[in-house]
């Protein structure tokens, strides 16, 4: 280290332990300007929820609602398994539309003409722009082709699509018509998604030709086709699949680059094409399909109960099967745009920019439904952070003078790794607040972030929440919150978070850690696994009885503010992606050679977490470069490539307790290289450690 570099790690140990005040240039245009604001909302938020939400809920439109509405509660629960089901209705009987909401509401008053989007493609050269009025267009469009396919109210549609303008529109065109669009990743192998068709028994799928990831071009169709191959086999053919032309023709929207965004600029866009294969009678080209004489732009939207579903979208499961998580329409509306006015602090005049893909929960609550229910003007990004080069980023928050970033801590910390000199080529004076989620941001790369991205001027908010919460849950406000690097600081309005002791299940009331579980619903909680309602109680609120269990764990310091240590259960948190284990472990031991497999997550210091594998294989069977190869290929073909484990080294043995559980406790210390074992006595044979140990530095 330079004595400079010396310097700077001094000050940020320093930093560690600083509180960062509210920027002044913030606080005074915030909604909430101080933390005695923050107080006396919050106060009010859980002592009088019905008072509090019914307010908010007014700035939204709402068709119509059952009589004596303006007295009766707008929120009924059960949390307590010994009273009966579980159950979260909010503003049940009350009828709205959240495509309305973000779309109409926003055209009937005069807003027509702000910029919904700014498409910035892979390609740095290649941009568009949509504004709220093209949108509405399009979305009533779309959603008459969806109609005109048979697509009816409570029908599931399942999307697979790239970070491309028509994603949001198929999003919205199934909220129009009160359909439930379910999201997968495109990062999700054929595996993966016909697993999800097959789940939410969806039989029109919508998809695209293909994407640019940096200089990878990845054929989505070629994937969905061989997903909807396995749907047939059992027994859910897809009936109809819309696919966007995207890798091959120029896109809609205001288009600011050369018109075609295939050939344009030499050198950025490898030449390559995309082939694709249309199946007559079940394939259909969007573009085709929307230029259709027959097809209007009028579609009135269908007026839905809050309580009637919006989206499933699947998280990983602790048994390793993907549970469907499933939104209503109302809660969801208002929690969603609620905290990104909040957390953000959100003005008419900010530019916003999420990195999330819409594939995830991010991506539904923070690029689509709570930003444009506020109006916003959003950047939506196709490409990577690190192409052509890890300034990408900054250079386009200077691009469309972005004031509010939002990304995951392990872009930051991938970012970080690179030279200071990519950022700092840009201006970044646009940047207001710059804000994280994912995984719990280390503290140094919190104050790196502060410092070196938002040159010590901007609000860090670090917001945690879930698939399951719909929204934040625990997050500083900008304007209001004193802020701990590395701390999600305060529960957000209507949030009870409880610390329990992990062995007796008691209240840990001040300064203790335990296990994080929320008392009484917020509008946003998921209503139930989709198909499987007990799923959904025995997951959330069996452990516990009468609190939502987030299955993270966390701290409260001496000040309240909570920590979160990241999760108790088998999962592991890679780049932000929740996987579970036992999915990792079941793809691994579909091998011919493998007997038994251990997953379990190691710190990495990009990816916050990364798999590494244990595995035990068949007698005879030998472990070499060509088997690791073959495991590789099996996680990414049936989980996706994300979750491919960092290492896999071979186990002769797992460490297990007499009555043949799996200690991964102990395994997570092998993985770590930490000698810590802790009480081993209840191993049945001891010796299993040092065979592990000896046979780590042979891992391929
Ligand atoms: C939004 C999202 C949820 C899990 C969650 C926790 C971890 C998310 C966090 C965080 C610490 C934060 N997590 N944000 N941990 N600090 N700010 O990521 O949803 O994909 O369902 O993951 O992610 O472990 O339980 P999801």
């Amino acid at each position: 280290m330079s004595s400079a570099q010396l310097e700077q790690h001094h000050l940020d140990l320093q930093q560690l332990q600083q509180v960062f005040e509210p920027p002044a240039a913030i606080q005074t245009r915030a909604h909430v300007p101080s933390i005695e604001a923050y107080r006396d909302m919050y106060r009010l938020s859980v002592s009088d929820p019905n008072k509090f939400w019914r307010q908010i809920a007014s700035e939204f439109y709402w068709h119509s609602k059952p009589d004596g509405a303006e007295e009766a509660p707008i929120l009924d629960y059960n949390f307590d398994l010994s009273k009966g089901g579980i159950y979260v209705r909010w503003f049940k009987g009350w009828r709205t539309n959240i495509c309305y909401n973000a779309l109409d509401r926003h055209v009937l008053a005069g807003r027509g003409d702000r910029v919904a989007f700014y498409w910035e493609g892979n390609d740095p050269e290649d941009r568009t722009s949509i504004t709220y009025a093209e949108l509405l267009q399009q979305v009533c469009r779309f959603a008459n082709v969806l109609k005109s396919n048979g697509v009816k109210k409570g029908d599931r549609v399942a999307i697979y699509m790239p970070m491309v303008l028509e994603l949001v529109v198929a999003m919205l065109a199934c909220a129009r018509i009160g359909a439930v669009h379910s999201i997968v990743f495109g990062g999700f192998s054929a595996g993966s998604l016909a697993d999800r068709i097959i789940n939410a028994k969806c039989h029109i799928l919508i998809t695209c030709d293909g994407n640019w990831r940096g200089t990878k071009l990845l054929s989505l169709k070629s994937i969905a086709d061989k997903a909807m191959s396995i749907c047939i086999e059992e027994g859910n053919p897809v009936v109809t699949c819309l696919v966007v032309s995207h890798v091959k023709r120029p896109r809609f929207g205001s288009d600011e680059a050369d018109g075609d965004s295939h050939s344009s600029k030499p050198g950025i866009r490898p030449a390559k094409d995309c082939p694709v294969e249309m199946l007559a009678g079940r394939d259909v080209w969007w573009h085709e399909a929307m230029a259709k004489e027959d097809i209007s732009d009028d579609c009135q939207p269908e007026w839905l109960d809050a309580e009637d579903p919006l989206f499933m979208l699947y998280t990983s499961g602790s048994t390793g099967k993907p549970k469907g998580v499933l939104h209503t329409v109302g809660g969801y509306m208002v929690y969603s745009a609620t905290t990104f006015k909040f957390s953000f602090d959100y003005h008419l005049e900010d530019i916003y920019w999420c990195t999330a893909d819409i594939g995830w929960i991010t991506g539904h609550s923070y690029v689509v439904y709570g930003p444009m229910a506020n109006c916003a003007t959003s950047v939506m990004f196709e490409g990577l952070p690190t192409w052509p080069d890890a300034g990408r980023c900054w250079d386009v928050v200077d691009k469309y003078k972005v004031t509010t970033f939002y990304t995951a801590p392990t872009a930051i910390r991938t970012l970080m790794k690179s030279s200071d000199a990519f950022v700092e080529r840009s201006s970044r004076a646009s940047l207001r607040i710059i804000a994280s989620v994912g995984e719990p941001i280390n503290p140094e790369a919190w104050l790196w972030y502060h410092r070196v991205v938002g040159r010590s001027q901007c609000s860090v908010v670090d917001t945690f929440w879930q698939t399951e919460t719909g929204g934040h849950v625990i997050t500083p406000l900008p304007g209001a919150t004193p802020t701990k690097p590395g701390s999600a600081c305060f529960p957000f309005f209507g949030v009870q978070p409880v610390l329990l002791n992990p062995e007796t299940g008691d209240v840990i009331e001040g300064p203790g850690e335990g296990y994080l579980v929320f008392a009484g619903p917020w509008p946003g909680i998921m209503r139930t696994v989709f198909g499987d309602h007990p799923r959904y109680e025995q997951t959330y609120f069996s452990k516990f009885n009468g609190y939502y269990t987030t299955g993270d764990g966390a701290q409260r310091d001496k000040d309240g503010y909570l920590w979160v240590t990241g999760r108790i259960d088998d999962m592991i948190n890679v780049s932000g992606h929740l996987l579970s284990t036992a999915q990792i472990e079941s793809a691994l031991v579909e091998h011919p050679k493998v007997a038994e497999a251990a997953v379990v997550g190691r710190h990495h210091d990009v990816k916050g977490e990364s798999a590494y594998a244990f595995v035990t294989l068949k007698d005879g069977a030998t472990f070499d470069d060509s088997l690791v190869r073959q495991l590789l290929v099996i996680v990414r073909e049936r989980i996706g490539a994300f979750a491919a484990p960092d290492t896999i080294q071979e186990a002769p043995a797992l460490p297990k307790t007499r009555s043949g559980k799996i200690m991964r406790r102990i395994l997570r210390e092998i993985a770590a290289k930490s000698e810590n074992y802790g009480d081993v006595s209840t191993l049945a044979d001891p010796g299993v450690i040092e065979t592990l140990v000896a046979l780590r530095t042979r891992q391929v």
